[in-house]
């Protein structure tokens, strides 16, 4: 069956948060909505002034463009626009759009009466960024400590950002996202080979049901967490690993302005007391 006359069933009115009928409708395979719309104007604005950036910069090669944050001395005022008002601007129509694809997914949601889980897991997604590129550069009080939109001048942001802190490592709300991170790979990596284990017996065999994979897992560490629960735990895990990114971040400057390694320093002492290790590096000290 054809996926669209297949979906016809599914193609339900109702269900919309803002506006009634207005904007409930497809196009192609695509549901509009007044979040679509909404989506498409912040995506087209926001996009269109990057590459007003990128004609006033003066490349076109991808990996030079940059769209930066206001220098520091303008502190949480408005900028000039080839002085970091463009990226305050492109910053709010980044906003604008993910806020409306998330409102979007909620209406197709409340279509099909399913739960929220999805647009839930992309908010946090759009917590963590909306944390680095508003939350921490206001508790800052500056918007220079948002980081620059540009493939290279990110990742120098990530680095100068990271060694700021002296080993960043040591921050343990990166330990428990890292932590978080790997895990997820981990129950990932169980659940699909789990998965495909069950629907590929060998030659000519019917696949197995989700009896065969809890057996395996009792037989094998005397638990399983059911075919519900491992999915579950892999959206707990996900979010988890998301959220403690966010956390690592917003409490490096507004929290602690030393050097992460210095904030395990009691325990540094327990183990060293004759203090023979090298001290932690200071760090800026906002
Ligand atoms: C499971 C189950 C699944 C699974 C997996 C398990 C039948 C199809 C992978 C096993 C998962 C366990 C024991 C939890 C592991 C815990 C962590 C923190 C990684 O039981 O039910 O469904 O896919």
């Amino acid at each position: 069956m054809a996926l669209l006359s297949f979906e016809r069933k599914y193609r339900v009115r109702g269900g919309t948060l803002i506006g009634g009928d207005l904007f409930d409708y497809w196009i192609g395979p695509f549901y509009v909505g007044f979040f679509g719309v909404t989506t498409a104007m912040f995506a087209a604005l926001g996009t269109a002034l990057i590459f007003y950036g990128a004609a006033l910069q003066g490349t076109w090669n991808p990996f030079l463009i940059t769209i930066n944050p206001p220098a520091v001395e303008y502190g949480l005022a408005l900028a000039p626009m080839q002085e970091g008002g463009l990226w305050q601007i492109i910053t709010f129509c980044a906003l604008g759009a993910f806020g409306s694809w998330a409102l979007r997914e909620v209406e197709i949601c409340r279509k099909l009466g399913i739960g929220y889980h999805v647009p839930i897991a992309f908010a946090m997604a759009i917590f963590a960024y909306f944390t680095l590129v508003v939350i921490r550069p206001v508790l800052l009080g500056a918007w220079a400590f948002g980081f620059p939109y540009g493939i290279f001048t990110h990742l120098d942001w990530v680095s100068t950002t990271g060694y700021q802190f002296g080993n960043f490592h040591y921050n343990p709300a990166h330990m428990i996202a890292i932590t978080f991170f790997f895990t997820t790979t981990l129950a990932l990596s169980l659940h699909g080979a789990l998965i495909l284990s069950a629907a590929n017996p060998g030659r000519g065999e019917e696949m197995k049901t989700p009896e065969h994979e809890d057996t395996f897992f009792r037989d094998l560490i005397g638990y399983s967490i059911g075919p519900l629960g491992i999915h579950r735990l892999g959206l707990f895990l996900a979010l988890a690993a998301v959220f403690f990114s966010a956390v690592c971040m917003v409490i490096s400057g507004p929290y602690w302005v030393q050097a992460w390694d210095s904030w395990w320093l009691p325990l540094w002492q327990l183990a060293d007391p004759g203090g023979s290790l090298p001290a932690p590096y200071p760090g800026p000290g906002l």
